[in-house]
């Protein structure tokens, strides 16, 4: 095992590298920019090192001057997290020409990977079902009329250097294929430098189902099960599962063993994911991989035990994965709520501030993968998600009271943050039936973003109920459930005398 790892990233991720360094007895070297000189990973990381002014450009995209760090510390390794550098290629060569480990999938896997018509040719090559379309970018117009008369309307134009979204355009029928062909080749340029554009047969209504896999360096690689992923909104995650309620052992077997197929093509080392759509008749259709440790982990690493950022570094070291695929059988079930800094009564618009007070939820199956602390300030240079929130429970049912119960523990003041409309979603019934795929949040949200009362009325209400709380209390009225056996919200009485011993009188 290494001596010392250096974490070229932030938050809560960085944290949760440190962790992992600290159970296998590994020094960390934690890297910040002038924003964070006062944040959490600093401070916990055996050593932390200033790479420059707040902006990414200038240092936590600095790989450079990232390496250059590393060589000075003595760190014999680099994780770095998601985001940031964690999938750029260049990255990844630059440090293994350093005589650095990187903790992460080979260059030439990430590039592999990294063009989304090169992923499809992998694909289809090693008998991994990808959506009825071309593996190559289109011509011109022509070529595209040709190939999306041959689906079928509708038909999805997509970028190949893509991924996550941009340069995509549903096009519905003939007369507007010209037109979205033009306005994907522009955003694909203006998003990737490379306006090549590709076609792809639209699927309907599918949910988001993905694999985690980890792959060692002796040839292993294994499939650790499924996150269901659909409750998204603008291809940000919100809350995520692992197993899925449609995934039936059956097919938790065929698709994983479609992902340890597409990862060992790819000549894959390290945890990687498999991205599926999964349509409404149960077929699967590999989409792209992402070549890194993903935020939403967490749910599998409580359902199957396997802590994935100690294998990470385990692998990276040139260890043996020591389990076989028959052992690994998810358990219980496992949901992640995303906590960001945005006020989804206005339309998710960031937040900033300092957070002024943060109670943190506990108690039986509740972890917190937090990168924020009373006093944090949150700024626009990083992504406004500020922690995850997980629960673990026996079943799907458990885990949702649990997850609601959780977020009811959860006080963030300062920054609006998203624990309100976590706390609805828990609550509502499509969600609790499993009734989700890729577009229903964004359906919802008009119901489930529903506007706050002004700052002024809240805190007035809060202080009238403070002091109805204290006098029932002193009155010896028994306290009362905010939410019923049936998951009806309690009624005005209960539930804000519960919000004042919460937030009107600590
Ligand atoms: C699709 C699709 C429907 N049909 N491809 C979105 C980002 C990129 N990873 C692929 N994406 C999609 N590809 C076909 N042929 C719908 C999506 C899609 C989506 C996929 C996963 C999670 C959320 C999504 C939200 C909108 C669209």
């Amino acid at each position: 095992m290494f001596d010392k790892v250096l974490i070229a990233n932030r938050g809560e991720i960085a944290l949760r590298i440190i962790r992992a360094c600290r159970e296998l007895g590994v020094r960390s070297v934690a890297v910040y920019s002038d924003a964070d000189a006062h944040a959490p990973h600093v401070r916990e990381a055996d050593e932390a090192v200033n790479i420059g002014p707040a902006p990414s450009s200038q240092s936590y995209l600095d790989g450079n001057h990232i390496i250059e760090i590393a060589k000075r510390y003595g760190a014999e390794a680099i994780h770095p997290g998601y985001g940031f550098l964690s999938e750029r290629e260049w990255f990844a060569r630059a440090v293994r020409d350093a005589g650095i480990v990187w903790i992460g999938p080979p260059a030439e896997a990430i590039a592999a990977m990294g063009s989304k018509t090169a992923a499809r040719q992998l694909a289809v090559a090693n008998g991994v079902p990808v959506v009825p379309g071309t593996t190559e970018a289109l011509r011109d117009a022509a070529a595209a009329r040709e190939v999306a008369e041959q689906y079928g309307y509708p038909v999805l134009l997509k970028a190949a250097a893509g991924g996550g979204g941009k340069g995509m355009r549903v096009v519905r029928e003939q007369s507007e294929l010209e037109s979205s062909l033009d306005a994907a080749r522009r955003e694909a340029k203006n998003a990737f430098g490379d306006d090549a554009v590709y076609v792809e047969k639209y699927i309907e209504g599918p949910r988001h189902v993905e694999i985690q896999i980890i792959a060692d360096t002796h040839g292993n690689c294994l499939s650790l099960g499924e996150r269901e992923c659909s409750v998204q909104r603008r291809h940000q995650k919100m809350v995520e599962e692992a197993p899925s309620v449609v995934v039936s052992p059956e097919l938790r077997r065929e698709m994983g063993e479609t992902a340890v197929r597409a990862a060992k093509a790819a000549g894959y080392v390290n945890a990687g994911t498999c991205e599926f759509l999964l349509d409404r008749d149960g077929k699967f259709y590999f989409l792209e991989m992402n070549t890194r440790l993903q935020v939403e982990h967490p749910v599998t690493e409580l359902v199957t035990g396997v802590d994935l950022v100690v294998w990470q570094l385990r692998v990276a070291a040139g260890e043996k994965l020591p389990f076989n695929q028959e052992e690994i059988v998810p358990r219980g079930w496992a949901i992640e709520c995303r906590i960001t800094s945005e006020d989804a009564a206005n339309n998710f618009l960031p937040s900033t501030g300092r957070v002024s007070y943060l109670h943190l939820p506990s108690g039986p199956g509740v972890r917190w993968d937090g990168g924020i602390e009373a006093g944090s300030e949150i700024g626009l240079h990083y992504d406004p998600m500020l922690a995850k929130l997980i629960v673990w429970a026996p079943t799907r049912e458990l885990a949702i009271e649990r997850m609601h119960r959780a977020l009811l523990e959860l006080t963030i003041e300062g920054v609006e943050t998203s624990r309100d409309f976590h706390l609805r979603l828990m609550e509502d019934d499509d969600f609790r039936a499993g009734r989700i795929e890729i577009q229903w949040l964004e359906r919802k949200l008009s119901v489930l973003a529903s506007v706050k009362p002004p700052e002024s009325a809240r805190s007035a209400a809060e202080i009238t109920a403070a002091l109805l709380a204290d006098r029932d209390r002193q009155r010896g009225v028994a306290r009362r459930q905010g939410r019923s056996e049936t998951g009806e919200t309690g009624s005005v009485e209960s539930a804000w005398p519960r919000l004042a011993r919460h937030e009107g009188l600590r």
